[in-house]
């Protein structure tokens, strides 16, 4: 399948209810913005945004199936929030049903949800727009918008914190992707910063 931009808009209103596609409409066109702003591709910006959350509504029961037969399955805590699942079988599905064969676009389709140390800026993109879509209507909500148009990494890491401060505080459990996420963000950014002091 060639990138095009009309037939991934297709697909996701054919697949997902029209309050989920209203979401993906949300994501794909601030990614597509941010990206346009940052000099990255807006048309591939566009078209992981159209289908990121492709697998959303497929019930856990077979989001899980699907991550035993497909092999998406790697940390136990996988099997026990199988809602993080979605991104995953979303890219495996688009990639061997779909013939869907951008790396960058799979790749940040697949980590939109927990990320994953040394993401691509596309991956960052789809990480960060999905949490301040339009519709996301959060208190911090604005000052994570602003960040991510200054500094596409800065404003993921802010995006990433702010998830690990929901999840601490709705007590709920820390994917170690999550983590290592935020670990790699941090190291990052703070190589990039540090040296000038040296
Ligand atoms: O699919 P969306 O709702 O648009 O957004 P998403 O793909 O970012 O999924 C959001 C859900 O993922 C939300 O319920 C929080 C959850 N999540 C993200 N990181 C972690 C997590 N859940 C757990 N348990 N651990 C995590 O590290
Ligand atoms: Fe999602
Ligand atoms: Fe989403």
């Amino acid at each position: 399948m060639i990138l095009q931009v009309e037939v991934l808009r297709d697909l996701a209103a054919r697949v997902l209810s029209e309050e989920r596609f209203r979401h993906t409409l949300g994501v794909a066109d601030w990614a597509e913005q941010l990206a346009d702003h940052h000099g990255l591709d807006p048309v591939r910006a566009r078209c992981a945004g159209l289908v990121h959350d492709l697998a959303k509504e497929v019930s856990l029961n077979n989001q899980l199936r699907y991550a035993r037969r497909w092999n998406l399955l790697h940390y136990p805590e996988d099997a026990q929030s199988p809602y993080v699942l979605h991104g995953p079988v979303a890219a495996y599905w688009l990639e061997h049903y779909y013939g869907l064969d951008d790396a960058e676009v799979l790749a940040a389709v697949e980590n939109h949800t927990l990320g994953r140390p040394g993401m691509g800026p596309l991956e960052m993109l789809i990480y960060s727009a999905d949490l301040t879509e339009r519709d996301r209507d959060f208190p911090k909500v604005d000052i994570l918008r602003q960040s991510l148009y200054d500094n596409l990494e800065k404003g993921t890491l802010a995006c990433v914190e702010h998830t690990l401060i929901y999840l601490k505080e709705s007590k709920r459990p820390i994917h170690p992707l999550t983590q290592l996420t935020f670990d790699d963000l941090q190291r990052r950014l703070n190589i990039g910063t540090g040296s000038k002091n040296t």
